[in-house]
């Protein structure tokens, strides 16, 4: 199903006329603290978040998944998805794939049907914590950790095969989680494993292209339960330090334990130049992979704020890869993706709005106070038409969920499909 940017100006155009009021009552109130809203909706129009290719289907609890009818089949159906999502957002230009989930058959057809819908393929992401049913050797007991040769040499032979798919379709970078560790106490040599480790990884980043960046994904327990090599920040950063200047830490916000201070790893990394991807989901509990922004979207904001500061202070951190890293089995996974869409485009334009100079002179006075002010008045604020202009101005949905439901794509796909799931994934 292709959505014309002619259906979406004809949409907007009967449904979202009203929200000029509300955009520039908001103006007025920005103007007067000195905020240039032109480039803050720039900024947000420019703002791409990468979908991966296992996001599509209806997800992912280990214990049961409930098609929704309309699944896409293939890696086109999923590329053809995030299209409807890039055609109602003009926020979701990319793909992150998962490697062997999603393995093109045919590069030169995936990579126009990808370019059909303005789509770039981002980091590639490899598995080694699952043995294919042609598998030579088996993860069981861990793959670039292992302590036998077959299973590592293996492991990284793998990478170096998702890094030349990658090659083929235009990527430029390589997302490695590792699920390596340990079930039970005394089961690994925690130096060994650790050490296997970055051997392997140092092995990969050798033989990566030049201009490819590596991106090392930590998370402190699942599917091991007792120990897992790559566990936190400090160890994918020392195994990024390990490697050289093109590998970095990855940060994923559900990969911490309960209450772990997020915005404070993102600010320490942006420091030292090695934050290089984030995937974003929200959690209760764990990895909980749930629609971003559902629970905590104060953290959100915080951690956007860091981001931000990041971004316009740390010059010598590259440009983020961002992805959207959550599943369902609730609800419609592209309507989750949009909600998810909007969640972090949401707080990204609030942390814009925050008056850094105001919050540095509040800090130097240690004023307590006027720094909490500062930031909540910013998180505070209804940022929603700005939003709305952004995607105004690029020619997308100015509100893609109810054009989705209007427009009625789901319906479509379900008769294009069928209803029956087959979906890959977690
Ligand atoms: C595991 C995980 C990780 C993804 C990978 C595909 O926790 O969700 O976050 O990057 O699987
Ligand atoms: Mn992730
Ligand atoms: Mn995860």
């Amino acid at each position: 199903m292709k959505i014309t940017t002619d259906r979406i100006s004809e949409f907007n155009k009967s449904n979202h006329s009203s929200y000029k009021t509300e955009l520039d009552f908001l103006k007025n109130k920005l103007v007067k603290k000195g905020i240039d809203t032109e480039e803050i909706i720039s900024k947000v129009a420019d703002f791409q978040v990468a979908i991966p290719s296992w996001a599509l289907g209806a997800g992912g609890t280990r214990f049961g998944r409930f098609s929704y009818g309309g699944e896409p089949a293939s890696l086109e159906q999923k590329l053809d998805d995030i299209g409807v999502l890039h055609a109602l957002t003009q926020s979701a230009g990319a793909v992150s794939l998962h490697i062997p989930w999603d393995i093109p058959k045919d590069v030169k057809a995936i990579k126009e049907k990808a370019q059909s819908h303005g789509i770039v393929f981002d980091a590639m992401n490899s598995n080694t914590f699952q043995d294919q049913p042609e598998a030579k050797e088996t993860y069981k007991y861990g793959s670039l950790s292992a302590v036998n040769d077959a299973p590592r040499d293996y492991a990284i032979g793998h990478n170096l095969e998702v890094i030349k798919i990658g090659e083929e379709l235009g990527s430029k970078s390589l997302t490695v989680w590792l699920a390596d560790g340990a079930n039970f106490p005394g089961q690994n040599n925690f130096q060994r494993v650790l050490q296997n480790t970055e051997n392997s990884l140092k092995s990969i980043y050798g033989k990566m292209p030049k201009d490819w960046k590596m991106f090392i994904e930590y998370k402190p327990y699942e599917p091991n339960f007792y120990s897992t090599v790559i566990q936190d920040w400090g160890t994918s950063f020392m195994l990024a330090n390990a490697c050289g200047e093109r590998a970095y830490t990855l940060v994923d916000l559900g990969h911490h334990l309960p209450n772990t201070n997020i915005e404070q790893i993102v600010a320490t990394l942006m420091l030292k130049g090695k934050l290089g991807g984030f995937h974003f989901n929200d959690s209760k509990y764990g990895d909980d992979d749930i629609t971003v922004g559902s629970i905590k979207p104060y953290s959100l904001f915080l951690i956007f704020n860091e981001l931000v500061y990041g971004m316009e202070n740390n010059p010598q951190n590259p440009d983020l890869a961002w992805m959207i890293d959550a599943s369902h089995n609730t609800k419609d996974p592209l309507e989750d993706l949009l909600q998810s869409l909007e969640a972090i485009l949401i707080a990204y334009t609030q942390a814009l709005l925050v008056d850094q100079k105001a919050l540095k002179q509040a800090q130097q006075e240690n004023d307590v106070v006027t720094c909490q002010e500062i930031l909540q008045d910013a998180y505070r604020t209804d940022v929603r038409p700005l939003l709305k202009a952004a995607r105004e101005k690029s020619g997308a949905a100015i509100n893609p969920l109810s054009a989705y439901r209007n427009l009625e794509v789901r319906k479509y796909l379900v008769k294009e499909r069928g209803t029956k799931s087959k979906a890959t994934g977690l």
